[in-house]
C-alpha cells in the first residue's frame, strides 16, 4: 500500500462515496488509487465546479464533500470554493496534490504555497509529510470540517509521499458528534425573556438550515406559535408552519417585513451567522435580541445580542419549548401584520408584461416546482427577488449563497442537488452573466445524466450592478454584453434548449422540460426595470 491508497481508504473509512475534481500529473497515483476504490471520482471542467459541488453536497447532507485537485493551477481554482465554504459553513475536504517534497527534479515548476494560500480560506490546512500520519490527519480533517461552525479544510498529499510504501497504519473510526446543550441558567434566562415579550418574532438564520435540525426546529416554531422571518440562507429552514410566516428579510431595511421587525420587542434570532447582508440593523433603540446558536454570536456593529442561548441548537430548543408551550398569551402579537405584507410581496406576481417581470418569474418557478424540488440560485439581481417572494415549505429546497454571494456557483450546486436527489425536480436559476462562468458544467451534467432544467434570466448585463450603479446616480458604463445563442449552445452540449417568447411562456416551458427530462436550458428575457419601480421607489415611499 502507497501513501495514495491509505488516504483514499482512509477516505473509504469516512464514509466518502464520490469525489469531485479534476487530475493532474501530481495526483495520478491518487486517481490511479481511486479507480481500485469504492468511491467514485466525478470528473467537472473546471476545478471551481468540484469545489461548489463538494461544498453543497455538505451542505445538503452535513457531511463533508470531497474535491481533488493538481498542484499549482488546479489547486489554486479551487480558492472560491474554498471561501464559499468558509463563509457559508459548508462542511468540504479539498485535497490537492504538490511536487515531491524530498527532492527537486522540476525545481520550482507550478510550485506555488497552497497551504499558505488556503489558510486564511479554511478551518484548517495541511501538508501531510507522511503516510504514517495520513489517518489522524484524515480522521482530524473531517472531524474538523464537520464540526460547529462547519466549513472546508485542505490537505495537500505531495507526489513522493503519495508514492511512498505507507506502514500498516491502523485506521481511526469516526464517532458521532454530540454537543452539549445550553446550561440551564441560560435556558432560565431566555424563558423568562420570551414569557414577558409583548410583540415577540423569531428570526431564522443561515445555520437554521443545517440539514440534521429542520425537525427540532419546525417543533419549536409550531409549540410556541410565534411567527417568524427568516433571512435569505435561513429560508425554508420550518418545514409546514406557512400561518407563521411573515416574510424573508431580503434587504437589510424598509421592506414590508421590517413593518413587523420594527415593531417587535423581542427578536429571537436562531443561527444568525452574520456572514450574512444584515437583515436588520441593530442600533441603540430597537428590539431586544436573544441569539440561539450552536456558537456565540460573533459581535458587529449591527448584530450586537443582548442575550445568548448557545448549544445544540435543537435539543435546547426542545427544552425551552417544553418551558413555554402554552404560555405565551402574546406569541401571536405581530401576527395581524402579516397579512399586509404577505399581500404587498404577492403584488403584480401574475403580471401580464414581456419581458417577464422578476414577480413573475418567480410565481412561475413556484407553480412549476413541486414543494419538495430544489430552487438553486446562481448570484445576480434574481437573487433578491427569489428570497423576497419565493415561498418554501421544505427545508433547503432554496438554496442561494447570500455568504460569499459569488457568481457561477448555479448550476454545480444544481448538478450537486440533483445527484443527491435523482428523484426530485432540481432547477438552477442563473442570470446571463453568472451562466457563463461555469457553463462549461453542462457537459458534466449531460455525461452523469443527471435530470436537471436550467433557467438563464438574459437582460445582456450584469443586471445587479447596473441597478446599483443608476440607483448611486452613476451613467451606465461596463455593465452590457453579448450573449451566444443560449438555444444552439444548448444543442451543441446534446441538449433541448427553449426560449421563452411571450409572457405565458414559461411555467409550461419548465413543465415541458421537466417531464422530458434530461438536462434542459430554458432561456427567458427579464425586464429589470422593477428593480426600481419596487425596490427603490416603492419601498422608499413605504418607508415614508
Ligand atoms: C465572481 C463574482 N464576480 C462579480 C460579482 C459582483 N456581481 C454581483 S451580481 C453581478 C451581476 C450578475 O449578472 P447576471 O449573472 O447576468 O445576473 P443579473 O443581475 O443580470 O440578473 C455581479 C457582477 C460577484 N458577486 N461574483
Ligand atoms: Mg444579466
Amino acid at each position: 500500500m502507497n501513501g495514495a491508497e491509505l488516504l483514499v481508504s482512509a477516505l473509504e473509512n469516512e464514509g466518502v462515496t464520490q469525489i469531485f475534481g479534476l487530475p493532474g500529473e501530481e495526483n495520478l497515483a491518487m486517481v490511479e488509487a481511486l479507480r481500485r476504490s469504492s468511491i467514485e471520482l466525478v470528473v467537472t471542467r473546471h476545478e471551481q465546479a468540484a469545489a461548489f459541488m463538494a461544498a453543497t453536497h455538505g451542505r445538503l447532507t452535513g457531511r463533508p464533500g470531497v474535491c481533488l485537485t493538481t498542484l499549482g493551477p488546479g489547486a489554486l481554482n479551487l480558492t472560491t470554493g474554498a471561501a464559499y465554504a468558509l463563509l457559508g459553513a459548508m462542511p468540504m475536504v479539498m485535497i490537492t496534490g504538490q511536487k515531491g517534497v524530498l527532492s527537486r527534479k522540476q525545481a520550482r515548476f507550478q510550485v506555488v504555497d497552497i497551504v499558505a494560500t488556503m489558510t486564511p480560506l479554511t478551518k484548517m490546512a495541511r501538508q501531510i509529510i507522511s503516510p504514517v500520519t495520513l489517518p489522524a490527519l484524515v480522521r482530524e480533517a473531517f472531524r474538523m470540517a464537520q464540526q460547529e461552525r462547519p466549513g472546508p479544510v485542505h490537505l495537500e498529499l505531495p507526489e513522493d509521499i503519495a508514492a511512498e510504501p505507507a506502514p500498516d497504519a491502523p485506521l481511526i473510526s469516526p464517532h458521532p458528534i454530540e454537543m452539549p446543550i445550553a446550561h440551564p441558567a441560560a435556558l432560565d434566562r431566555a424563558t423568562a425573556m420570551i414569557s414577558t415579550a409583548e410583540r415577540p418574532l423569531i428570526m431564522l438564520g443561515a445555520a437554521a438550515n443545517r440539514p440534521r435540525l429542520s425537525d427540532a426546529l419546525s417543533d419549536f416554531v409550531r409549540r410556541l406559535q410565534i411567527p417568524f422571518f427568516n433571512t435569505q440562507m435561513g429560508k425554508g429552514s420550518v418545514a409546514g408552519g406557512s400561518e407563521l410566516y411573515m416574510g424573508t428579510a431580503a434587504l437589510s431595511e424598509r421592506d414590508y417585513v421590517h413593518d413587523a421587525i420594527d415593531r417587535a420587542d423581542l427578536i429571537i434570532a436562531i443561527g444568525h451567522d452574520t456572514v450574512e447582508k444584515p437583515p436588520f440593523f441593530m442600533g441603540p433603540k430597537g428590539p431586544t435580541v436573544l441569539h440561539v446558536g450552536y456558537l456565540p454570536a460573533t459581535v458587529e456593529e449591527v448584530f450586537f445580542p443582548h442575550v445568548e442561548l448557545i448549544g445544540d441548537v435543537g435539543p435546547s430548543l426542545q427544552l425551552l419549548g417544553q418551558r413555554l408551550e402554552g404560555k405565551l398569551p402574546n406569541a401571536g402579537a405581530l401576527l395581524p401584520l402579516r397579512e399586509g405584507i404577505l399581500e404587498h410581496i404577492a403584488a403584480r406576481a401574475e403580471e401580464s408584461r414581456y419581458p417577464l417581470t422578476p414577480q413573475r418569474i418567480v410565481h412561475d418557478v413556484r407553480q412549476a416546482m413541486p414543494e419538495d424540488g430544489i430552487v438553486c440560485l446562481d448570484n445576480g439581481m434574481y437573487k433578491i427577488w427569489f428570497a423576497r417572494n419565493y415561498r418554501t415549505h421544505v427545508a433547503n429546497t432554496l438554496l442561494l449563497d447570500n455568504a460569499l454571494a459569488t457568481m457561477g456557483a448555479g448550476l454545480p450546486s444544481a448538478i450537486m442537488a440533483a445527484m443527491l436527489h435523482p428523484d426530485r425536480r432540481v432547477l438552477a436559476v442563473c442570470g446571463d452573466g453568472g451562466f457563463m462562468m461555469n457553463a462549461q458544467e453542462l457537459e458534466t451534467a449531460h455525461r452523469l445524466q443527471l435530470s436537471l432544467v436550467v433557467l438563464i434570466l438574459e437582460d445582456d448585463a450584469f443586471g445587479m450592478i447596473r441597478w446599483k450603479q443608476e440607483a448611486d446616480g452613476y451613467p451606465d458604463f461596463g455593465m452590457t454584453f453579448g450573449n451566444p445563442d443560449f438555444v444552439t449552445f444548448a444543442k451543441a452540449h446534446h441538449m433541448e434548449g427553449s426560449r421563452v417568447e411571450g409572457v405565458d411562456g414559461l411555467a409550461p416551458a419548465l413543465e415541458a422540460a421537466f417531464a422530458r427530462g434530461g438536462v434542459h436550458i430554458v432561456v427567458a428575457p427579464v425586464d429589470y426595470s422593477e428593480n426600481r419601480r419596487v425596490l427603490i421607489d416603492e419601498l422608499s415611499a413605504h418607508a415614508v
